[in-house]
C-alpha cells in the first residue's frame, strides 16, 4: 500500500515531525503557555487555509474520494468553531497575521491546488496522519494540555486518517517528495511556536 510505504521508508522525517520538543513539552508540562498560545492562534489560521485547499480538492476528486473529503471538510468547519471557543476562553486574538511558517505552509497548500489529485490527496493524508501521530506522542499530556491532546487523538480522527489513506491508495502512485515537504512544513510549524518566532 503506497501510504504505508511512505511511512516505512522515511522514519527520520516522520520522527522529527512527531517527536518535536513542543510535543514533549505538552506531555510533561514544560511547554510555556505563551508558546502554546502562539501555536494555537497560528493553527487556527492554518486550519482556515487547509479548509480552502480541501474544498478545492473535493471539487476535483473522483467519486470514491468524495465522501471522505466532504466529511473532513465539515470536521474542519467544526474545528474552526472549536478554535474560536478556545481562543476566546484563553483571551487570545485570532485576527493576527500569519507568522512565516504558517505563510510558507499556506504557500505549499497553494501549490498543491495545482498538483494532480493523487499527489494532493496523498499530501492531505500526510498532513492529517502526522498531526494524529504527533498528538498521540504527546498523550495523555500534562494536566493543562490534556483536554487538547484528547481532542486531537479521538478515535474518529484516526478513522478519518485511515479513510484518507484508503482513498489515496486507491489512486496509486508514489508521492514521496510531497510527503517529505509536508513533514518539513510540520517541523517548521512546531519550531515557530517554541522559537517564539
Ligand atoms: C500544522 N498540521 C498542522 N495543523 C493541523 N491542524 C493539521 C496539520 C491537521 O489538521
Amino acid at each position: 500500500m503506497p501510504t504505508s510505504d511512505l511511512l516505512r521508508d522515511h522514519p527520520g522525517p516522520w520522527d522529527r515531525a512527531t517527536r518535536h520538543p513542543f510535543l514533549l513539552g505538552v506531555r510533561d508540562g514544560s511547554l510555556a503557555a505563551g508558546a502554546f498560545d502562539t501555536w494555537l492562534v497560528q493553527d487556527a489560521r492554518y486550519v482556515a487555509d487547509l479548509l480552502r485547499f480541501q474544498a478545492r480538492l473535493l471539487a476535483r476528486a473522483p467519486r470514491p474520494a468524495q465522501a471522505v473529503l466532504a466529511g473532513g471538510a465539515v470536521a474542519l468547519v467544526e474545528e474552526l468553531a472549536w478554535f474560536e471557543e478556545l481562543t476566546a476562553r484563553r483571551g487570545l486574538d485570532l485576527d493576527v497575521p500569519r507568522l512565516p511558517a504558517t505563510a510558507a505552509y499556506a504557500e505549499l497548500l497553494g501549490r498543491l491546488d495545482a498538483a494532480d489529485v493523487p499527489t494532493a490527496l496523498t499530501a492531505l493524508w500526510a498532513i492529517e496522519r502526522v498531526y494524529l501521530d504527533a498528538w498521540t506522542a504527546a498523550a495523555p499530556g500534562a494536566e493543562e494540555y490534556a483536554e487538547y491532546v484528547a481532542h486531537w487523538t479521538m478515535p474518529g480522527f484516526a478513522a478519518y486518517v485511515d479513510g484518507l489513506a484508503a482513498a489515496a491508495d486507491a489512486l496509486g502512485g508514489r508521492h514521496d517528495d510531497v510527503v517529505l515537504e509536508v513533514l518539513d512544513a510540520e517541523v517548521a510549524f512546531w519550531d515557530m511556536a517554541v522559537g517564539g518566532a
